[in-house]
């Protein structure tokens, strides 16, 4: 087999590349290690930028994200038993959109399927190969099968744990890495949401988010320590913990109900440097990591696809490498703005065991600073909704 471009995952960043490619007749190839099915299942992000909702409408895909998700014009944050609002359109102008990752990949993959492009799901032993070279090439499983694609370029949008990154280890790859001593237990349910925007809490007992994804749809979180275990959280142990973390008239019309998902994420920042290797590049979660308080990750993977896009649009187009040498810097520059933003929300918000009662006054300090300067407020706010491309 033989395409322009192998895309190693098909999650947001893999889907959301391989559609702009397929748009300007760039012959490409998804391969995943699971199925649709799998990949739908997963609960992930909920908040989407300016810029991840314009690259959905270029691709042609943005329909029902426009029908059905909630554009926010502002977030809360909860402490000392005070609520402050961020009012994100006042201060920037620009609003953020609540559109599940699940929503947003359904639409991806739904595009893909319309566009007759090619996705092999179910794929064991994925490899990139000769990306040192000028003819790089894909090697993968299928019922016993080995298969290989021959290509121009390879896209690593593999995920933290998928194979791209490990094959450019020992090759100039450099790590940064901060690991968080606490993980987020989340429980989605089919009760209303307590508020109609969200609300970021920080709190004795630890930090609690209250987000969602429809107006029948709840998303919440609270910090929990890596020990523990999601089984031994029952539903009424989640809803009576978030209820204590919470302002209390916001407790008191919590709507509570069973959980339909509920799992536990552990917290870390990350970014893989540079971002390309030859003809392998790694885009969104295969290349860098942030803690979900600044609600950056998809974000992310979004404008590294935009970065790349361009970049192999000029190879193709005006037969010039400029672009995709320009990529990893590109990349890199917003990626570390929102690493430390995102870094900052969690050091701002979260409990941290070893940190005592300084640690504690100085959050105080900074909220109660950020509740009453405009300046500090617009900072944050400009953050949240997206630095520009
Ligand atoms: P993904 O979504 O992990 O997709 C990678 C794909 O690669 C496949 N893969 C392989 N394929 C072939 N061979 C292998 N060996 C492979 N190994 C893996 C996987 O099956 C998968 O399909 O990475 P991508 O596309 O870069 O997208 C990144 C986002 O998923 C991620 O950044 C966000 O979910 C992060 N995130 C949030 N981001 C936001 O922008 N806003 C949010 O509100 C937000 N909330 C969150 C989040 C992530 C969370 N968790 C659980 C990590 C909340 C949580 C709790
Ligand atoms: C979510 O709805 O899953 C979500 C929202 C905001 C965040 C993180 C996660 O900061």
């Amino acid at each position: 087999m033989r395409t322009q471009v192998v895309i190693i995952g098909s999650g947001p960043s893999g889907l959301m590349l391989g559609a702009l490619l397929s748009k300007s007749g760039i012959d490409n190839i998804i391969i995943d290690r699971v199925d649709r099915d799998y990949i739908l299942g997963r609960i992930r992000a909920g908040v989407l930028e300016v810029g991840a909702i314009g690259l959905m409408d270029r691709i042609g895909a943005g329909e029902r994200m426009h029908r059905e998700g909630l554009l926010h014009d502002g977030f809360s944050l909860s402490f000392s038993g005070r609520r402050h609002r961020i009012a994100l359109k006042e201060l920037t102008g620009t609003s953020v959109m609540v559109y599940g990752q699940t929503e947003l990949t359904r639409d991806l993959m739904d595009h893909r399927e319309q566009s007759g492009a090619k996705t092999i799901y179910n794929a064991g032993n994925v490899t990139p190969h000769e990306f040192d070279g000028e003819k790089p090439y894909v090697t993968y499983e299928r019922d016993g099968v080995t298969h290989r694609i021959d290509c121009d370029f390879i896209a690593g949008c593999d995920g933290y744990h998928g194979p791209s990154r490990s094959a450019v280890q020992g090759k100039g790859l450099q790590t940064y890495e901060k690991v968080y001593p606490f993980g987020w237990l989340g429980v989605l349910a089919d009760v209303p949401p307590v508020h109609h925007e969200l609300i970021y809490a920080n709190h004795a007992r630890g930090f609690a988010l209250c987000s969602q994804r429809s107006p029948t749809r709840s998303r919440y979180y609270v910090q929990v320590p890596l020990t523990d275990k999601v089984e031994e959280w029952s539903d009424d142990a989640f809803w009576d913990e978030i209820r204590r973390r919470v302002p209390e008239d916001v407790a008191q019309s919590m709507v509570t109900g069973p959980s339909i998902e509920k799992s536990i994420a552990p917290l870390r920042s990350f970014v893989a440097e540079p971002l390309r290797f030859g003809r392998l590049f790694l885009v969104g979660d295969a290349g860098h990591i942030v803690p979900p308080t600044g609600a950056k990750g998809l974000n992310l993977a979004a404008s590294d696809v935009h970065y790349l896009f361009a970049g192999l649009e000029e190879f193709y187009g005006e037969k010039s490498k400029a672009g995709i040498d320009a990529y990893s810097a590109r990349a890199l520059r917003r990626i570390w703005k929102a690493e430390r933003f995102s870094w900052s929300m969690t050091m701002l918000m979260h409990r941290f065991p070893d940190d005592g009662e300084f640690g504690q006054k100085v959050q105080e300090a900074e909220l109660d600073y950020l509740a009453s300067s405009v300046p500090a407020q617009t900072a944050m706010a400009e953050n949240y909704v997206g630095l520009p491309y």
